[in-house]
Order: structure tokens, then C-alpha cells, then sequence
């Protein structure tokens, strides 16, 4: 039932603010920063599964840097209906940087959720002075719905944009929202200066918090025990999407 060969990749067959946003991340990522692979637990990188209905292909790949301790771009595609795109930077512990995440879901009548974030992982749960200078400028007010977030989100900044957008347009803004957020990430991410060792903890802390939030979104969850079971939907929120890093 597990494939774990490369296939083809999925990327060609997403929606078109998929691919660009793939795109995107991935241009920024190794234009500003000095990457490094990351290997994610055996078997992970491709992996195919089916059980009732539809079956569900993943692609991953990964990366870490100086600051990073994991770069992490996901496509999944679920029958021919339903194309994923999840992103999430965990930054080291070593460093007071917030967590990039980014979530696109496209169906057959268009994308019902795009969300793009900067999450705090600092003990007051807010952003620095300086992310907040630079995202302060970015506009959130080209959108025709802004979609409400549910009970666990409570881990997301208040430059946190979560919309279905109408149209092409609407998808263009987004995209260049996400890129924007993400490119004042990069920037700070490059002057970031290391943390005492009991700041450290705090700031570990705050990741923990935001994995253990994101792994109460019964929406991804559904999707994956639909086509893998709930053990390995556990497994692999718990260990690849979201997985809590290790203090020292
Ligand atoms: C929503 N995520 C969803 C939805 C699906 C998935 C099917 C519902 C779409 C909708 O409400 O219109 C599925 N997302 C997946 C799957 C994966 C995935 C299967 O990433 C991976 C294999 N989710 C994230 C990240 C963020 C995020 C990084 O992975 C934010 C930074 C947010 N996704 C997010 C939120 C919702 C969502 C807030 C809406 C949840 C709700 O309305 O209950």
C-alpha cells in the first residue's frame, strides 16, 4: 500500500497558485539562505496510500540551515479533486524566530483555504519589533472573504491572512503576500543572534505549542486517516507535519 519509489513529480498536476507558491518558497529559500538537506524519517520523502475512496500521494522536501532546524514544503494530491500545499520553517532553538506556515487547499470548485502566517514562538506569544515594522506594511485588505479561524488557532500572529479567494486576482494577492511574509522572514532570519541557554528553553516552549495546536486540525487529520488509517495519520502529524523538537 506504501510507496516509497520517486515518482514523477505531483507538482506539474496542482493547481496553478500551488505550483507557484512551490515556486516561490523555493526560489526564496535557496536565494537567501544556505541550505543543507534534511532527511526525514525512512520512506517519507514519497509516499502514496489508499484505503477507502481516494488515494492520496505526498511529496516532501526538506532542508535546514544555520537557523533553521527544518525547512519543510509539502504537495499532496488526494484522487483528482483535491491539491495540498503545507509549508513550515522551524526555526532552531537557538534563535527568537517566529514559525513560517503556510497552508493552500485547492478543490474542484477553486482554493476554499489559503492561509499564510508568521506564528510568535516567544513567551509573550508576540512578534518583534522589527517583523512587526515590516509586516505592518504588507495589505491584507484585497480579499472579498477573509475566512474566520477555528478554536485551536489560537498560535497565529495578527498578521496572520486566511482567505478563500474569488479569483485569479484574488490568488495573485495572496501569493504575493505569502512571498512578502516569507521574505522579511528570510532577511531577519539572516541577522537573528543566538539566545541564552534559558531563553532558549522558552523559545523551544513556544514551538511545542504551536505543534501541538496545529496536530488538533481535524481537517488534515481526516484527510490522512481517510487514505493511511489514524495510526499512521498520528505518526505522521506527529513526526513530519508537525513534529515537537527536542530540547537539549
Ligand atoms: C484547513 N487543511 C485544511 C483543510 C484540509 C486540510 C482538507 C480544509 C480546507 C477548508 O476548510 O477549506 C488538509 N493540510 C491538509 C493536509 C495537509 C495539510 C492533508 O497541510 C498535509 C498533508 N495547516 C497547516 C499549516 C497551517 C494550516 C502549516 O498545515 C497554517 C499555517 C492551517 N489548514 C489550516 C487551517 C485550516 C486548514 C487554519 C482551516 C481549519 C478549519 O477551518 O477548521
Amino acid at each position: 500500500m506504501l510507496k516509497t519509489s520517486q515518482q514523477t513529480s505531483l507538482r506539474q498536476e496542482q493547481h496553478l497558485l500551488i505550483r507557484q507558491l512551490a515556486d516561490v518558497i523555493l526560489d526564496c529559500w535557496h536565494q537567501t539562505l544556505d541550505l543543507s538537506p534534511y532527511s526525514l524519517p525512512e520512506g517519507l520523502g514519497y509516499v502514496e496510500g489508499k484505503l477507502e475512496g481516494e488515494k492520496l500521494r505526498i511529496e516532501n522536501r526538506c532542508y535546514q540551515t544555520r537557523e533553521f532546524r527544518k525547512m519543510h514544503l509539502e504537495l499532496a494530491k488526494v484522487g483528482k479533486n483535491l491539491d495540498i500545499l503545507h509549508c513550515v520553517m522551524f526555526p532552531r532553538p537557538e534563535y527568537p524566530l517566529p514559525m513560517f506556515g503556510c497552508d493552500i487547499v485547492a478543490g474542484k470548485a477553486g482554493i476554499s483555504a489559503a492561509i499564510a502566517d508568521l506564528s510568535p514562538t516567544s513567551p509573550d506569544k508576540t512578534l518583534s519589533a522589527a517583523y512587526i515594522q515590516e509586516l505592518s506594511v504588507l495589505s491584507t485588505d484585497k480579499f472579498s472573504e477573509h475566512r474566520e479561524l477555528p478554536p485551536w488557532a489560537d498560535i497565529f500572529s495578527k498578521f496572520c491572512l486566511f482567505v478563500r479567494p474569488k479569483n485569479e486576482l484574488e490568488e495573485q494577492h495572496f501569493l504575493e503576500y505569502a512571498q512578502q511574509m516569507l521574505k522579511i522572514h528570510c532577511q531577519q532570519a539572516l541577522q537573528a543572534e543566538p539566545l541564552s541557554p534559558q531563553q532558549q528553553e522558552l523559545y523551544l516552549a513556544g514551538q511545542n505549542y504551536y505543534c501541538t495546536k496545529q496536530q488538533k486540525n481535524d481537517k488534515t487529520r481526516r484527510v490522512l486517516e481517510k487514505a493511511f488509517g489514524p495510526d499512521w495519520a498520528e505518526y505522521y502529524m506527529k513526526s513530519v507535519l508537525f513534529d515537537v523538537p527536542q530540547g537539549k
